[in-house]
């Protein structure tokens, strides 16, 4: 369509024709961009929300039955709503090899260590190291097939120095971490489970400062695990972890919005026949009438 007025004579009367062709181009063009504009997609308020509870692991923080001896323990004591856990003491474990870690809630003593005042979760191996530890929380209630946004802010402090301020690079255990969601749910978590997925290992990004660790996965079940997982190479003397502000945030399968184009494209057949049937045949010299004719101006 453009092709055409570059074909118009550059005759005054020959302008004027195309002045009428190119409004009339006007006129329609408009109204065909504005049916080509994507619908705006609505967002939904009710799957933003952190269905976590006490995600900020504020206090109180209890007491806590060890798993492996079945015995409570004054040392786990561990913000309400999470649960430790940690790997066992096997046979032929050196005594410093997955021995229990220590939870006590980090409070603002060393404000560096909590991210959202009051408290956050700490727990540490002294001299020690234990090979699969960490936190986890049972959420129930998730549509099946809903994306699961889980994360954590995690730091992490892995050295066998007493150094100020510390410092996770001098002579560091490698102590990292990684987020583990179990997709259909259980009623405790362990790494191995049948739709446990998990994220990449974090060792030094997260060394001695807060980072955002994240996983993204798919609920399987209306129930999942969320967990925060650990380990360590050395049994350094302080192989120590924190962390803060979790979220979780479930998307159901149906909030996703369905794009539709064929209805969108429909209109640009009906405005390129509207165009085609208002051009109106330009005018040659010869078809003017011979009055015209003089009034023309020559190039
Ligand atoms: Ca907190």
């Amino acid at each position: 369509m453009q092709c055409q007025h570059k074909t118009l004579p550059m005759i005054g009367l020959g302008s004027m024709v195309a002045a009428v062709f190119m409004a009339t181009m006007g006129h329609n063009a408009p109204s065909h961009a504005v049916e080509e504009m994507p619908n705006p997609v609505m967002s939904q308020m009710s799957t933003s929300a952190n269905l976590l509870v006490n995600p900020s692991f504020n206090a109180p923080a209890p007491f806590q039955t060890d798993a492996c001896t079945g015995q409570i323990a004054g040392e786990l004591q561990v913000p309400n709503g999470w649960t430790a856990y940690f790997m066992c003491r096997q046979p032929g474990d050196a005594d410093n090899i997955n021995r229990r870690p220590e939870y006590r809630p980090a409070d603002m003593t060393y404000a560096y260590r909590v991210r959202s005042p009051q408290t956050a979760l700490k727990y540490f191996n002294f001299w020690a190291l234990n090979k699969s530890a960490g936190v986890y929380q049972v959420v129930n209630g998730i549509t099946p097939g809903s994306v699961l946004k889980f994360s954590m802010w995690v730091q992490i402090w892995t050295s066998n120095c007493d150094i100020n301020p510390p410092n996770s690079q001098c002579e560091p255990g490698n102590l990292e971490a990684r987020l583990c969601i179990d997709t259909d749910g259980g009623s405790k978590f362990e790494t191995g489970a049948a739709g446990v997925t998990c994220s990449a290992w974090m060792r030094q990004a997260a060394w001695d400062k807060y980072t955002e660790l994240t996983l993204e996965t798919v609920a399987q079940s209306s129930q999942v695990i969320v967990a925060l997982n650990t380990r360590a190479e050395w049994a350094v003397k302080h192989n120590d972890v924190y962390a803060d502000d979790a979220s979780l945030i479930a998307i159901p399968p149906t909030a996703t919005p369905t794009v539709t184009p064929s209805t969108t494209q429909t209109p640009t057949a009906t405005a390129t026949q509207a165009i085609t049937n208002t051009i109106t045949p330009i005018p040659t010299l010869q078809s003017l009438p011979r009055q015209l004719l003089p009034m023309l101006v020559k190039p």
